[in-house]
């Protein structure tokens, strides 16, 4: 079923796992450190300036946000808070950072990660992190170097290219460049969603049909 991203929609925010809509459907999640740009992405993903809050300082999103792609919300995106926000309490970090682990490690519906990362400062420490658990659990990732306005156009291929080059053949993960500044890289980015979307569906069809 094809996706309208225009029309995607907020459904609620949540503090934690027992607040998250009803465990069914499928999810995509935006993850990342703080500020690299996840909630402007999702805006520009689906046209719409301010579905996701977004902020200049680091730190804006501190909950779990879902947005429901189609009338039934069985297909939703999460926006998610950044990793390693620092100008809060080392509780309060810890909190979040607690949450977020929470979210990936149990949540059910979630089918696929899409790792965004500030093309200035790729393959950060929590980016790692991801990247492993994403491997270990079978989870399927898509790393997005976002804010490519900000290098030159050889410069942001060649970052893809170390960042992707040690990966791809092992473990098949994709990348692309995107930003939000000039819109490259929305197209690519919506039909990784959509095929993502499209396949753990036909996953789903294919563990009820041999039960
Ligand atoms: N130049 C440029 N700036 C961007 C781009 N994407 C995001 N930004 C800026 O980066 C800052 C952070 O963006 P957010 O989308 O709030 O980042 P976030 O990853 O959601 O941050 P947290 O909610 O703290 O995790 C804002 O000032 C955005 O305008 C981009 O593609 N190009
Ligand atoms: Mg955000």
């Amino acid at each position: 079923m094809p996706i309208h991203f225009q029309q995607a929609c907020f459904i609620k925010s949540a503090a934690k796992l027992a607040q998250c809509p009803q465990d069914i459907g499928l999810e995509v999640a935006f993850v990342g450190r703080s500020n690299a740009g996840k909630s402007t992405l999702l805006n520009t993903l689906c046209s719409q300036k301010k579905l996701a809050r977004t902020s200049k300082a680091p730190g804006r999103t501190q909950l779990l946000n879902f947005f429901a792609l189609d009338n039934t919300a069985q297909r939703r995106l999460v926006d998610l808070p950044g990793y390693g926000y620092a100008k809060v309490s080392h509780r309060q970090r810890e909190e979040w950072d607690n949450m977020i682990d929470e979210y990936l490690s149990q949540r059910e519906s979630l089918q696929c990660i899409i790792l965004v990362m500030d093309i200035r400062h790729p393959m950060q420490a929590s980016d790692w992190q991801i990247f492993h658990w994403a491997l270990d659990s079978k989870i399927p990732l898509h790393f997005v170097l976002t804010k490519a306005d900000k290098l030159t156009r050889g410069a942001a291929a060649n970052t893809l290219l170390s960042v992707l080059k040690p990966h791809h053949q092992k473990t098949g993960i994709t990348g692309q460049l995107f930003s939000s500044l000039t819109r490259e890289g929305t197209e690519e980015l919506k039909k990784h969603v959509q095929i993502f979307f499209d396949t753990a569906s036909l996953g789903k069809i294919d563990v009820n049909a041999s039960t």
